[in-house]
């Protein structure tokens, strides 16, 4: 049978202190996305874009907090496209958009997981660990925040309830390099397992990348990606806001993308955090693109070479 594929566009930018990630979706499907995902055998559907629904203020507490009803607005509609793209198809690609749309993606395909009966797990593959409450947060970016949010940290209460939180013992994150005092608290609290890119550095990013992969594949777990363009290295990948220098390369980037594919686990994709007013030539929206290629099973021997000048 045709693996199926639902794209969905969530062309989100509030949570982000500079605009133009609203344009991510545009880039991607420009970049070639959907019929780079069909050359490889897959049945694909653009379902378009998702659409920010009419909000209503929010105040809180934190005054350094931007665009809170934005964010609770896309949580709410995201999180039901994710539940039906993730419902109706094999493996749904939600193009961003900034990082806070994984408010909405990961709880929609969480919940579609609780009723399917299988423990979600979650790859996060950034910079930072976005374990900002909207307490601790100081910049107000509320693309700092979803994964405490979806872990069930006190303080969303204006959010929609989740209907599945996700384990914090079944998150891994690899490529971190930026992290905020009360982040760093939050990993050690909850059990989070993190990479840093120090560890990266001395291991490669294929052991502890198949260490992870057992233990989903040891509970009949499904796996959600969730890919922060800052992860990679800015000389690669320079258009994103939040650049950190010493990210990952662009062979351990498709490398882990190779093995997601071979595992045979991965329910879900995000692409995160492009922002192509920042892009040259759209070399990042390609090589975003062909990351997500690489998971959906292109192979080194198929590749073909393209330039960027
Ligand atoms: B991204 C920072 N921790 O809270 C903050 O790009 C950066 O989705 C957040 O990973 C970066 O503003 C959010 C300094
Ligand atoms: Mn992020
Ligand atoms: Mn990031
Ligand atoms: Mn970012």
């Amino acid at each position: 049978m045709t693996p199926t594929c639902h794209i969905v566009g969530a062309p989100v930018q509030t949570g982000a202190s500079q605009p133009g990630c609203l344009m991510g979706p545009a880039a991607f499907r420009t970049a070639g996305l959907p019929d780079a995902l069909r050359q490889l055998g897959w049945d694909v559907t653009d379902m378009g874009d998702v659409a920010l629904p009419d909000t209503a203020p929010v105040a809180h507490g934190n005054g350094a907090v931007r665009n809170l009803a934005e964010m609770i607005g896309w949580t709410r509609v995201l999180s039901q496209a994710a539940y039906e793209a993730a419902t109706n198809c094999d493996l749904p690609v939600f193009m961003g958009g900034d990082h806070s749309m994984a408010a909405g993606t990961v709880s929609g395909v969480a919940r579609a997981a609780a009723e399917a009966g299988r423990p979600l797990f979650l790859l996060w593959l950034d910079a930072h660990p976005d374990l900002h409450t909207l307490d601790s947060t100081t910049s107000g970016n509320l693309h700092g925040t979803p994964v405490a949010y979806l872990t069930g940290q006190p303080g969303f209460d204006a959010f929609p309830p989740l209907a599945a939180p996700v384990d914090p013992r079944n998150i891994c994150m690899m490529g971190i390099r930026s992290v905020d005092p009360a982040e760093r608290a939050l990993i050690a609290d909850l059990g989070i397992t993190v990479h840093d890119m120090r560890a990266i550095d001395e291991t490669g990013v294929a052991a502890p990348l198949s260490a992870f992969l057992n233990r989903v594949a040891a509970t009949n777990g499904i796996l959600h990606v969730s890919l922060d363009v800052d992860f990679l290295d800015p000389a690669i990948a320079p258009a994103v806001g939040t650049t950190v220098p010493g990210g990952a390369t662009f062979r351990e980037a498709h490398l882990i993308m190779e093995m997601l594919h071979d595992s045979g686990l991965v329910g879900s994709l995000d692409l995160v955090e492009l922002n192509p007013f920042l892009d040259e030539r759209g070399r990042t929206a390609l090589l975003m693109t062909d990351l997500a290629a690489s998971l959906f099973g292109r192979r080194v021997l198929d590749r073909m070479t393209r330039s960027f000048a």
